[in-house]
């Protein structure tokens, strides 16, 4: 089982980031606490910050499995399904960046708030995100980078909030470049069971993300990791468990609380 903690390499207002501090603080500090790899949570892949971290994290041992893209929403305003296509152009520009930037590190891109929000009804957002999509796609399988869409819970957004309406897209698109990310957060408010969820992505299922069911590290919610770990060795998952958790109590705790208690699940199982 292969983990790695989510580290924001510029300030943010997306709540779930248990590690503070500066980026090169946060990728020592995953080091030191043994996780395997750092999920990057990028603004402009073109930043000076984005190329150094990634450097770093090399340098610290660490994997850099997925690129999270959310900030491009949540600071710059970009959607991949706006309704105004210069909009949507401008997305799609950042994403090819994310693309070129994973490629470096045999990282995937993240779709998941830069998807957007249901505008001028279902179809017509469906056929905006495919747009994009089939802009991006001949990018991804050039360089090799696989994007994995991400389910998010009704609170967040209001396209996209089951397993089953990623799995719709995903087949849709019918490429094997694109998955679904798995987060057990929202599963936990969205799903009638995380198990049969997972269970349906099957090989569809490219990256998961671990929070307990109120967002803090796993262990201190009342989630049943134990069974899920079961279910994702059943279906072949060999990717990370990536900690996207509240730094609760603090942002040291909350880290060391995930990886301690996932590395305990797994003590002897290969990764
Ligand atoms: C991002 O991975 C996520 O889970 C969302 O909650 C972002 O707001
Ligand atoms: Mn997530």
């Amino acid at each position: 089982m292969k983990l790695s903690l989510v580290v924001s390499i510029e300030e943010t207002s997306f709540a779930a980031v248990a590690a503070q501090g500066t980026w090169r603080q946060a990728l020592a500090r995953a080091a030191e606490l043994g996780y395997d790899g750092v999920e990057l949570a990028v603004r402009d892949p073109t930043s000076a910050d984005a190329a150094a971290a990634l450097e770093e994290a090399v340098r610290a041992g660490l994997a850099v499995p997925a690129l999270g893209t959310g900030q491009a929403y949540l600071a710059d305003g970009l959607s991949l399904t706006a309704p105004d296509p210069d909009v949507r152009r401008r997305a799609v520009e950042r994403l090819r960046a994310h693309l070129h930037l994973a490629a470096r590190c045999g990282a995937l891109v993240i779709v998941g708030l830069v998807r957007g929000r249901l505008t001028g009804g279902r179809e017509a957002t469906d056929r905006r995100l495919r747009e994009a999509l089939d802009r991006l796609l001949p990018d991804a399988g050039r360089l090799g980078v696989r994007v994995a869409i991400e389910p998010i819970n009704r609170y967040e957004t209001d396209y996209l909030v089951t397993v089953e309406e990623v799995l719709e897209v995903v087949d849709r698109v019918g490429s094997p470049q694109v998955g679904v990310l798995a987060d057990t957060f929202h599963m936990n408010i969205e799903e009638a069971s995380l198990e049969d969820a997972l269970r349906r992505c099957g090989e569809r299922l490219f990256h998961v993300h671990v929070a307990d069911s109120n967002r803090r590290a796993p262990g201190w919610g009342h989630l049943d990791f134990g069974r899920l770990v079961d279910v994702l060795e059943e279906i072949g998952y060999r990717g990370f468990l990536s900690a996207e958790i509240l730094p609760l109590p603090d942002p040291d705790q909350a880290a060391a609380q995930a990886v301690r208690f996932l590395r305990a699940l797994r003590a002897t199982a290969p990764s």
